[in-house]
């Protein structure tokens, strides 16, 4: 944000186009500061819902859902508090989605797809072709062309009806054979179209939707020594090797008692080294032992492409196997011992959560981020919420945002006549988001007078909360609990006074937008000054919020509306990519956004979609079904993966929290109505 500066017109905005001189400089010395690794800081992190927990090591937990339990009030709030990956249990399968040939029916699906995306949920999709659960007239087709043409139709029908909806397609399920044979059950697939019916589904799946993740789906392929489980394994290494579109393999993981066998982590790990993800997909165990549960989970917490574990239905009662209570909830929806369990196994293994945090996980599946963008705006979902001791508010800007325990926690500017300060709301989802309470930070010890451009994380190794802010300085508050408005302590300065260097460049303008990203060894302040430069200190982990001292010059431009503020920087997860986000005011005199890429929160940063033409985010690539009540794509911040001090995004499907503004509005900068609206990706790659 910016603070008390004019804001530009149409007449003063100069047009970009000036040099960027993005400046790796070498740090400064960090003296006697050896590096201290973070305190296993992900171990620390402790979240109370399946989901949460779960993505601080960025995987997904998922249920198995059925359409018409929706409606089923504790059914919903288990399913919406806990989880983040939804699978249809049955109605994304043939007999429900083509009933009769060319008759296609995705209305029970869909019921299942729209809960899901209004509760920030992902879905996989299960399943295009398997023998089970198929209507009568596919089953009794006798002739190759028309069953391949039956299939490729179903297969492409299906998935164009959920393109850019469903994170991974269990295209093939159960196609091996039990027993000691290791080749493919009978079925009419294998039956009239011979071995060849998998890879065909497989490339027809691709074609259909590129963007989709194409798994193969099975059960008893847990065991490393089954030779159902190598028949799998030698179809996807032939698979691979031949070019044949996979990307993931699928252990449905319907145990006994005794859980997993006790080598199904080299299961997981020999499919992952084949180079595709895995993931648990059905996961209940007879009478669920906790042990059983544990050993499941820690298998795939061991090993970095398990991206994601889902249970198959919540409460016992909602079971396949509901004889034999194999889930985590019990019938009246109360948590199970194997609840806890699976809670505590997710946070992981020290070892696994030092090698993630040090950014080895996974490289190789790095899902780098593409070169340019597309979104779909929100309407305005926030709006100021004056109350009688803050009854001038005009605009509530530069949000920050962290999803916790299954919460969306915003914090803002609020903007007047008289200043800023700080507002707090939280809501489970952002249908919610207009009518959560306002709660205004003055009234803890942060206190009154000029606080703006709020950023929170979670720093794991003191497990405290961090409000960073500006106040002319750099600040912070710190606050054992998120959801405590009044729990924030009073401000705290980074730095005893503006550093020499940002006081000898910043010229006219304003010391704004304070960000603070750590890796494992080390914690970077940036911050802007409305005159074309991004300034970048270091400390270490050990040593934070102390130790700042040694501010460089990470970026500049010689048009200082090129390089303006609100600068973000944000880890890529499962790569070892950083994203540095940076406002500009565009040559139309709006707000938009800039996008560079490193290797290092301190590395050198390298033009990602950095022009007007190609944005990051900005007017001209964000449609605005809506409508389009801004033209300003201002001040904000993605929604992250996770809530530590790594601010670790996701790879896919991008979400924004930005400041946007009635294109109409005009008057002094400060009494502008801004209001919170939300982008989220449309050319995601994955
Ligand atoms: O069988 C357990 C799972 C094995 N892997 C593939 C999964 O798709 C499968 O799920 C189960 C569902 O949990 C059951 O809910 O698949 C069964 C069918 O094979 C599902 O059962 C069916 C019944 O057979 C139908 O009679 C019933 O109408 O559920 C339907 C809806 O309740």
């Amino acid at each position: 944000m910016s603070w008390l500066h004019q804001f530009p017109t149409r007449r003063n905005a100069r047009p970009l186009g000036g040099t960027v001189l993005l400046v790796a400089t070498a740090l400064l010395a960090t003296g006697t500061a050896t590096a201290v690794p973070a305190a296993e800081p992900a171990a620390d992190v402790r979240a109370t819902t399946l989901g949460a927990q779960a993505a601080q090591s960025g995987r997904y937990f998922g249920t198995a859902v059925a359409a018409g339990k929706l409606g089923d009030t504790a059914y919903a709030n288990i399913l919406n508090r806990e989880f983040n990956m939804v699978t249809p249990e049955n109605e994304l399968k043939w007999d429900t989605t083509e009933r009769s040939r060319g008759s296609f029916d995705f209305a029970p699906a869909d019921r299942i797809a729209s809960h899901a995306a209004s509760h920030g949920q992902r879905l996989r999709g299960h399943t295009l072709v398997w023998h089970s659960q198929l209507p009568g007239w596919v089953s009794s087709i006798t002739d190759a062309n028309t069953l391949r043409s039956v299939m490729n139709n179903h297969i492409t029908t299906v998935m164009n009806h959920y393109k850019g909806k469903i994170h991974s397609w269990d295209v093939v399920n159960e196609a091996f054979a039990d027993g000691g044979s290791g080749t493919h059950r009978a079925s009419v697939f294998q039956n009239v179209l011979g071995d060849g019916f998998i890879e065909q589904a497989f490339r027809t799946a691709r074609t259909a939707d590129p963007a989709a993740k194409l798994c193969y789906n099975d059960y008893n392929i847990e065991n490393w020594s089954a030779a159902k489980t190598q028949g799998v394994y030698r179809m996807v290494r032939d698979f691979k090797a031949r070019g044949v579109p996979i990307d993931c393999v699928g252990f449905q993981a319907h145990f006994g008692t005794g859980g997993p066998p006790s080598n199904f982590q080299t299961t997981l790990s020999s499919f992952a080294a084949l180079g595709v993800d895995v993931q648990i997909t059905e996961l209940d165990i007879a009478q669920a032992p906790s042990a059983a549960y544990t050993n499941t989970v820690r298998a795939c917490m061991n090993v970095s492409r398990c991206t994601g574990i889902t249970v198959w239905g919540i409460r016992d009662s909602d079971s396949w196997r509901s004889g034999e209570n194999p889930l985590l909830f019990d019938g009246n929806g109360n948590k199970k011992a194997a609840f806890q369990a699976t809670l505590t196994a997710l946070g992981g293994s020290s070892a696994t959560v030092a090698a993630r945090t040090a950014g080895t996980r996974s490289a190789a599946s790095a899902a780098a981020l593409p070169g340019s963008f597309s979104w779909s705006s929100s309407g305005s979902l926030i709006a100021p919420k004056p109350d009688s001791a803050h009854p001038g508010i005009a605009g509530i800007k530069d949000p920050s945002v962290v999803h916790y325990n299954g919460r969306y926690h915003v914090f803002a500017s609020t903007a007047s006549a008289s200043g800023y300060n700080l507002v707090y709301l939280n809501f489970t989802d952002w249908s919610q988001a207009g009518s959560a309470t306002h709660h205004y930070l003055d009234r803890s010890a942060i206190g009154t007078g000029y606080r703006a451009a709020p950023q929170v994380f979670y720093y794991a190794p003191q497990r405290l909360w961090y409000l960073v802010y500006q106040t002319g300085n750099a600040s912070f508050s710190t606050n054992p609990d998120i959801s405590d408005p009044n729990g924030w302590s009073a401000p705290r300065h980074f730095y005893s006074a503006m550093p020499d260097i940002i006081r000898q460049n910043i010229g006219n303008g304003y010391w704004v937008d304070m960000w603070v990203i750590c890796d494992s060894s080390n914690c970077y302040l940036f911050s802007s000054d409305d005159n074309g430069h991004l300034y970048r200190s270091q400390t270490t982990v050990g040593q934070f919020p102390g130790g700042f001292t040694n501010t460089v010059i990470a970026a500049q431009d010689s048009n200082r509306y090129a390089l303006f503020e609100a600068a973000n920087v944000y880890k890529v997860q499962d790569s070892n990519q950083y994203l540095l986000l940076v406002e500009a005011i565009g040559s139309d005199g709006k707000r938009w956004f800039r996008s560079w890429t490193a290797n290092s929160p301190g590395g050198s940063w390298t033009a990602l979609a950095a022009s007007e033409s190609n944005p990051f985010a900005r007017a001209n690539n964000v449609t605005f079904p809506a409508g389009a009540w801004t033209r300003d794509i201002s001040h904000g911040e993605m929604i992250r993966a996770g809530y530590d001090q790594t601010l670790t995004i996701p790879g896919c499907r991008l979400q924004y929290l930005y400041q946007g503004l009635d294109p109409g509005a005009t008057g002094d900068y400060n009494t502008l109505p801004w209001r919170l609206g939300l982008l989220t990706q449309t050319n995601s790659p994955c």
